[in-house]
């Protein structure tokens, strides 16, 4: 108790605050609230995983290697004028010839779990068909040195790298991709589910059927009618539900299955009742399309009468399907959206950014540590969803290395602490958020952005490969070890 309170009153005269905001409560002060003895002090539960998350595509590299065939993100990638300085993901980290040294990195920061994803095409190198063993041998050697470094395997099964030959047919625009995705997740869930235990069926909805198939900025680049648009954006959720009831099918027992998804992050602007009201209202609709027709087996009646006649075509199976029970809910989370109440018949409105808004090294990612409570507060409380884990979350800086060999990335690790400070202040109020996987181990190759934007928290070299740890590697290595921010 002395303790506690001698250094409140220090942290309120580091902020240059009076004797009385020293003895106001600790949230008062806009730190984690008052919590359990167990996680007091920032700490979080015993046995919470604390990961790291990437993509096939943007570290592996290797692009023709041992049988792999063309996704669509290398036809994107080398099409003029489609990705920051035509970078392309043929080389990206080399992650798959230097898997082990990564490993190694991993062990040293202590990292409890890793979450990577399988390359479709390195498995069916056309999409469907007799897979290919080279395929599952890289993931067979990359998942055993994890597990003999301690470190356990988080398998995403679709992160973007659609099978060109799929898209040739028609890509997510054909429902016939929806039942090959099954398919391969079953065959994939097969083969490493007695060493594999938690896979995740796609990673961020809105970032492949969106950006890809409606604004065009991502592969395969298309930019389709709004009717369109919603058939391709049903096609994706029912191949998540096919490869829900695939996986559960074939996996071994105890084989846990979720998603990686990004839902809108509505914040309320200011936590009162009407706002926070508003916010839940706003988070349920805003991802009527995608998280909320997974958790609820429907689509709400707002979504289906704003699209009238482009509203998509689908039978009762297919909404079951969707709707297949989970064992957990992996959450991707960035910048906040802020929502407020309004007398709109919606009952809300998203609030536009005023230009001083401050935003990490990409424009998009404005900086919102709330977001990082309320997208598992939501998601709790409007579906009650018993286990969930942060399956990305972290930022661009414009890292550079210094005379003495460092990246100090002060930038980093503020945007980090305070991000984890609010993912603390869910956990202690019973939020079962089960595991954080910072994005990204590595620098990597961030899409249309290339090389261009940095989310590492270790430099890479891109023309030597050489590694870094930044500063940010070093703070989670002490947030790791002390299971918290204490
Ligand atoms: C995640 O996307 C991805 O899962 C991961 O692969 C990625 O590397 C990481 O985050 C960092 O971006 O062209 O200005 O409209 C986060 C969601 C969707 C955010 C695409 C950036 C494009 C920005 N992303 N969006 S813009």
């Amino acid at each position: 108790m002395m303790n506690a309170r001698f250094s409140r009153r220090s942290f309120a005269r580091l902020l240059g605050l009076s004797a009385s905001a020293a003895s106001l409560p600790l949230h008062a002060l806009g730190s984690a609230p008052p919590t359990g003895s167990d996680l007091a002090g920032g700490r979080f539960p015993e046995g919470f995983v604390w990961g790291s998350a990437t993509a096939s595509y943007q570290v592996e590299g290797a692009v023709r290697e041992d049988g792999r065939g063309p996704s669509i993100w290398d036809t994107f990638s080398h099409m003029p004028g489609k990705t920051h300085n035509g970078d392309t993901g043929d080389i990206a980290d080399d992650f798959y010839h230097r898997y082990l040294d990564d490993i190694a990195l991993m062990k040293e920061l202590g990292l409890k779990g890793f979450r990577f994803s399988i390359s479709w095409s390195r498995i069916f190198p056309t999409g469907t068909g007799a897979a290919n063993p080279k395929g599952f041998d890289f993931y067979d050697r990359m998942i055993d040195a994890l597990l003999a470094a301690g470190i356990q395997p988080y398998c995403t099964l679709y992160h973007w790298d659609l099978p060109q030959a799929l898209e040739d047919k028609g890509g997510w625009q054909n429902k016939d991709t929806a039942k090959a995705f099954g398919e391969y997740a079953g065959v994939v869930a097969k083969h490493l589910s007695d060493r594999a235990k938690q896979f995740m069926t796609v990673n961020e909805l809105s970032s492949f059927v969106d950006i890809g198939y409606r604004e065009g900025r991502h592969a395969p680049g298309l930019r389709l009618d709004r009717g369109r648009h919603a058939q391709v954006a049903h096609h994706a959720v029912l191949g998540h539900g096919l490869a829900v009831q695939a996986i559960r099918a074939n996996a071994k027992p105890g084989t846990k299955i979720g998603l990686a998804d990004n839902p809108a992050a509505i914040c309320p602007v200011i936590e009162t009742r009407e706002h926070l009201e508003a916010a839940s209202r706003a988070f349920r609709e805003e991802n009527a399309k995608f998280l909320t027709v997974i958790m609820e087996g429907k689509y709400t009646e707002q979504y289906l009468r704003g699209l009238g006649a482009d509203a998509p075509k689908f039978t009762d199976e297919e909404l079951k399907t969707i709707g297949s029970p989970l064992d957990f809910v992996g959450l991707n989370v960035y910048g906040p959206h802020w929502v407020r109440a309004s007398s709109s018949p919606k009952g809300y409105e998203m609030v536009e950014w005023p230009a001083s808004y401050p935003h990490m090294l990409s424009d998009w990612l404005h900086v919102g540590p709330e977001s990082l409570y309320w997208v598992p507060k939501h998601t709790h409380t409007l579906w009650g969803v018993k286990e969930m884990y942060i399956t990305e979350n972290g930022c661009s800086a414009s890292d550079v290395v210094n005379n003495q060999g460092q990246v100090l990335d002060t930038d980093r690790v503020m945007y980090l602490r305070n991000y984890l400070t609010q993912l603390h202040r869910a956990v202690s109020e019973g939020v079962p958020v089960k595991g954080y996987f910072l994005w990204s181990l590595l620098d990597n190759y961030e899409w249309a952005d290339g090389y261009d934007r940095r989310f590492g928290i270790t430099h890479v070299d891109f023309r030597t490969q050489k590694r870094t740890p930044k500063l940010s590697a070093e703070f989670y290595k002490a947030v790791i070890a002390r299971n918290g921010l204490a």
